[in-house]
């Protein structure tokens, strides 16, 4: 009863021109892109991740978490009583949950069901307050071994060559130890020796097979930022890196053929807005006839059932050089937020894809940084894409600091929207000024149950006042309101009670 939403096409304007020369491990980005007609400003015409009802979600939340990273048992720092107050002060629906490599296959050949079943308690938590969690195989800098993490020592090969500490830390990847053990892992050094990519992909099945029947899992995040090492650009993305996710695409769905599949880009390039070489990926369910779900989707040749995502990460390259979002830095992280949509809506598709901001953040205290959150969450309304905020570890990037005392973000991500529409969505958006949140969306045969909003009480401290629509029923408690739903278009109106 999952099937997705029908995929139509946008209007969409030319894409300008990328230059992307790539030296030496070091990034030079020649000529933003050219500005073209402005994407359509409504968040229909594409294909939505769906709930069991068949309602289209609205995906908002944040990552759980980098302190996963380094510890030594895999597990983020978070306890029960924090997803409780996660859902409570932000109302979030989602969450991108980081797993390891080298926590899932400690040796060779060897899965750690230990492992595998903290997570799913950790799930657990999550899913019993109405939480989606995308399990994301994390790494970043490819292991510990050469100062990152996600890959086991086993499968490092550097042929000897070191990795320094750097500062900041993105710059790592360009350490010859780390591209090294990128290129064994991609296999694209003489030496032979292990199938790195085998066993990744066999990593990566083995989670599927545990998770396959967890109706709170959503999808997997087949690799974060994936890293060519010493082959970059389309070579990289549409050779090795679409080969590994094709493999692991076919493996996962030999034991786990309903769950979504997320795809990230090369993040070099991509996270600052330019294209992206992925191309166009199957999904093994689109070929199965009993794929068909409620009747909602097609099939067959267009791949209206793969359940494939898009999930690119957004950090603007002046904001990644330290900037904040003002002064005349402003102006080039708004050029570089255009070229990113338009680039992610390209190459989402050419995929066929439903689209996740799988990261964006910064720290809440460089000028202006609030209002990019806002600006942010506005444009992935305008995409009717999802989103992950990087992150929930507490601190400087976080809504809550080390004590676990809101910082200025909180307010800014507890924000009215849908978490669930019963339909197609035409359009939905929070109109703080006037503070009326608008959602519209036409009815669909299958579909159960009605459009949930949430309302937040430092918007709606009494409730919200529907026009245009039906209310079905308002839990003051979890603050959401649910909307009647039926055949035809509907466009609805909530302001706060007075
Ligand atoms: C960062 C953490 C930071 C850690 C670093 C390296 O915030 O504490 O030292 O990773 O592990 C990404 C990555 C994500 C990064 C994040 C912020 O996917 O792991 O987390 N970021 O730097 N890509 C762009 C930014």
């Amino acid at each position: 009863m999952k099937s997705p939403a029908t995929r139509r096409t946008w209007a969409r304007g030319a894409v300008g021109a990328v230059v992307l020369a790539v030296a030496a491990g070091l990034l030079v980005a020649v000529g933003p892109q050219g500005a073209g007609a402005a994407p359509a400003d409504t968040a229909s015409g594409h294909r939505w991740i769906t709930d069991r009802q068949g309602r289209a979600l609205v995906l908002r939340g944040l990552s759980t978490a980098s302190s996963a990273k380094q510890a030594p048992d895999g597990m983020p720092w978070i306890e029960e009583k924090d997803v409780v107050r996660e859902r409570r002060e932000l109302g979030t629906n989602f969450v991108r949950f980081l797993l390891q490599w080298r926590k899932v296959e400690p040796s060779p050949g060897t899965y750690d069901r230990t492992y595998l079943r903290q997570v799913a308690e950790r799930v657990r938590w999550y899913g019993e307050r109405g939480y989606h969690v995308l399990l994301d195989m994390h790494q970043d800098l490819y292991g510990p071994r050469v100062g990152g993490n996600g890959a086991p020592v086993w499968a490092t090969g550097t042929d000897g060559l070191a990795s320094a500490p750097t500062d900041p830390w993105e710059l790592g990847y360009a350490e010859p130890g780390t591209v090294r053990a990128f290129d064994r892992f991609w296999g694209t050094v003489e030496g032979g020796g292990r199938d790195l990519r085998g066993h990744y992909v066999g990593a990566l099945r083995e989670v599927a097979r545990y998770f396959a029947d967890d109706d709170t899992v959503i999808g997997y995040d087949l690799m974060n930022e994936p890293w060519g090492g010493s082959v970059q650009g389309p070579a990289f993305e549409a050779g090795p890196l679409a080969r590994l996710y094709q493999d692991a695409i076919d493996a996962i769905r030999t034991v786990d053929r309903d769950h979504w599949l997320f795809v990230e880009p090369s993040a070099i390039g991509s996270n600052w807005g330019f294209a992206t070489g992925l191309p166009r990926l199957d999904d093994p369910r689109a070929d199965d006839p009993r794929a068909d779900g409620d009747g909602g989707g097609e099939r067959g040749r267009d791949g209206d059932a793969a359940r494939i995502a898009y999930a690119p990460h957004l950090y603007p390259l002046p904001m990644d050089l330290g900037g904040g979002y003002t002064g005349s830095t402003k102006g080039q992280v708004d050029r570089s937020l255009r070229a990113w949509r338009e680039q992610t809506e390209k190459t989402a598709r050419r995929l066929g894809a439903p689209v996740v901001i799988g990261e964006f953040g910064l720290d809440v205290g460089l000028p202006g940084a609030m209002e990019y959150v806002e600006k942010v969450q506005r444009m992935a309304d305008d995409m009717g894409a999802g989103f992950a905020y990087w992150s929930n570890d507490p601190g400087t990037w976080a809504p809550w600091d080390a004590k676990l005392r809101p910082t200025r973000l909180l307010p800014v991500l507890d924000r009215p929207a849908p978490l669930a529409v019963a339909g197609d969505p035409i359009a939905y958006r929070w109109d703080a000024e006037r503070k009326a949140l608008t959602v519209s969306w036409r009815g669909k045969a299958g579909v159960r149950g009605g459009t949930e909003v949430r309302l937040p009480a430092r918007h709606f401290s009494k409730g919200g006042r529907v026009e245009g629509g039906v209310r079905q029923s308002w839990d003051p408690k979890s603050r959401i309101l649910t909307l009647g739903s039926g055949p035809g278009t509907h466009s609805v109106r909530i302001t706060p009670h007075a």
